[in-house]
């Protein structure tokens, strides 16, 4: 009988999830743990069906039909099942509304993050407008308009599947992804008074949404991001059609497949303004930083998916007489990838949960400006090490992961986003810098001095400090050197994300006397080593002329 490999399968997600489990047992009060339990087991297994069918079937990708069969124009985009799925499962089981529930308080972030990182490889990028609708609530709560906080949020954190509406992030433009300064489109009032939008927006995530945020500058309004506005728009009439809107296409990407990324145009559809008619890109910002931790948060489940399958498949793969798992290279590969996983999923949650800690006002001055400097470091180094995490994985699997119909290749191609929107790496890294100019390293130093006092192991402290030590000595030479700075920004950032995540593995080896697993975890991602400074003279920029 000719040989047939054992495909990999999936263990369910939070039930064989020993991170997850030990963060609830840590961190969630016993009184919450039920009723949260119950909907990550729920969430699991509906990610374990959603494998099993995503593999049975062929994948489906969303359909625009621009023009009815009489010549109306009508821009219907059928989904793919997951995404029609997605109102229901994630309004049962609050994905969107743990975040923003009152009774959890502080916890509520928390809570909310462990279903979205439970649900997002399931959901086929559904969790991109949940993000954004996510973000959306964030940043009108945060502008305070009570008109528009009172018409959109009973329906952006509703648990009911038929109220509940989802909203875009309309900012990017032809000249303008990271230079949203560059915008073009028109806030113009009509004869009423009523604002009105005009332009182009070339990348409108989900473009289904009900509602949206929208960047526009009201006409005569100065130049640059000062001039922008901030606009609250509903998509669609009372009878379900568009308003003043057309889908010009659905974009052709290399991943995310199922969500349907539009070109869109605006022809005077109905906007309102969030909060005056200016510092448009301030008012978003803490959209962007909550939409940034979703990113996080989704790219280290994708890492959590690579690991589960690669580590499953090396107990089946037989080679060389023994299973790959037995194989001192292959483990030690599985070993690397495991402890950097481990490092990016204790910052992504400790970010959640300080999220959930300033928002609730339970966190000091010092907490609110290390905030600020976590979100884009945990983004900015999640989103790499995801696309690595799968490029290794592919390669686990040998020839199999370069295969189409055995799903792996788009852990890849799908990872890949990750570190593009919300802003790129490097965009993200200048974020650092721009968070580091208002606060300086002092919280971070403090919080990792802190995390440290409950490790008793000399070296991880030693690592650690001197990584940090690094890394003030590169800002302190840089001085007034702009260009310097900016071009070392991306080391410094993942050096000072890296420390980080280090002093919260040394902190849960610290805290973990019966399991030898953390402190593995710890001594490998220390063995990788936490400074990535690359301090080059900026003449060396010459390299390119
Ligand atoms: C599955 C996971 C799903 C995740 C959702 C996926 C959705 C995908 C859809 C998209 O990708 S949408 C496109 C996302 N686009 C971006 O993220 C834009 C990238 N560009 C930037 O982030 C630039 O850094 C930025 C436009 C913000 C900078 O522009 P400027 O013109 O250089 O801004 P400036 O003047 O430095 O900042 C303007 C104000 O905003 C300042 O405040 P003040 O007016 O009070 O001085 C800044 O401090 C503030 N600001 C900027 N970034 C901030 C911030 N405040 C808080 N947090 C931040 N991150």
């Amino acid at each position: 009988m000719e040989f047939l490999q054992d495909a990999p399968r999936l263990p369910h997600p939070f039930h064989q999830d020993r991170l997850l489990k030990a963060l609830i047992a840590q961190r969630v009060p016993p009184a919450r743990r039920a009723a949260l339990e119950a909907d990550l087991i729920a969430l699991g297994d509906y990610a374990c069906m959603a494998y099993e069918r995503r593999l049975a079937s062929t994948p489906g990708e969303p359909v625009l039909t621009q023009w009815g069969p009489w010549g109306e124009r009508i821009d219907r985009i059928e989904l793919t099942q997951a995404w029609r799925e997605g109102p229901e499962l994630t309004t049962r089981h609050a994905v969107l509304a743990a975040g923003h529930d009152a009774e959890a308080g502080a916890h509520g972030r928390l809570e909310q993050f462990m279903r979205v990182y439970l649900y997002h490889l399931a959901s086929e990028f559904y969790t991109c407008p949940l993000a954004m609708t996510d973000g959306a609530a964030t940043a009108l709560k945060a502008a305070g308009n009570k008109d528009i906080i009172a018409r959109a949020l009973p329906h952006f954190l509703s648990r009911e599947s038929d109220r509940f509406w989802l909203s875009g992030q309309w900012m990017t433009e032809t000249a303008g992804g990271s230079d949203v300064a560059r915008t073009g489109t028109v806030a113009r009032r009509d004869e009423q008074g009523q604002w009105r939008l005009y332009g182009r927006k070339w990348f409108t995530s989900a473009v289904v949404g009900e509602a949206a945020l929208a960047l526009a500058r009201p006409e005569g309004a100065g130049e640059g991001t000062g001039g922008l506005a901030l606009f609250y728009v509903e998509t669609k009439d009372a009878q379900g059609r568009w308003r003043d809107l057309s889908i010009d296409r659905l974009k052709n990407k290399l991943g995310t497949r199922e969500l349907p990324t539009a070109e869109i145009h605006l022809d005077g559809l109905p906007a309102e303004p969030v909060a005056g008619l200016d510092h448009g890109v301030r008012r978003v910002a803490p959209m962007l930083n909550v939409t940034r931790t979703w990113n996080a948060v989704c790219a280290t489940a994708s890492m959590a998916r690579c690991l589960a399958l690669a580590s499953d498949y090396a107990r089946r793969r037989q080679a060389f007489g023994r299973p790959l798992i037995e194989q001192p290279l292959h483990a030690r590969t599985l070993a690397d990838m495991q402890a950097e996983f481990e490092g990016a999923f204790a910052l992504t949650f400790h970010v959640a949960e300080l999220l959930g800690q300033v928002e609730h006002h339970t966190a000091s001055p010092a907490q609110t400006q290390l905030l600020r400097l976590l979100t884009p470091l945990a983004k900015l180094w999640t989103g790499k090490l995801s696309v690595a995490i799968a490029s290794e994985t592919l390669e686990c699997f040998g020839g199999a992961g370069y295969i189409e119909d055995t799903g792996l290749p788009q852990l890849l191609r799908d990872a890949q986003v990750y570190a593009i929107w919300e802003g790129t790496t490097n965009v993200l890294s200048l974020d650092t810098l721009r968070a580091l100019s208002a606060s300086s390293l002092d919280p971070l130093n403090e919080e990792i001095e802190r995390l440290l006092t409950h490790h008793d192991d000399r070296t991880a402290a030693e690592a650690v400090r001197s990584a940090l030590d690094r890394a003030r000595a590169f800002i302190d030479d840089c001085g007034n050197d702009a260009a310097r700075l900016q071009a070392g920004a991306r080391g410094l950032a993942i050096t000072l994300a890296r420390c980080m995540a280090a002093a919260l593995l040394a902190a849960r080896a610290g805290e973990s006397s019966d399991d030898r697993r953390p402190a593995l975890a710890l001594r490998c991602f220390l063995a990788h080593g936490l400074d990535r400074l690359t301090d080059i003279d900026t003449d060396t920029l010459a390299l390119l002329d």
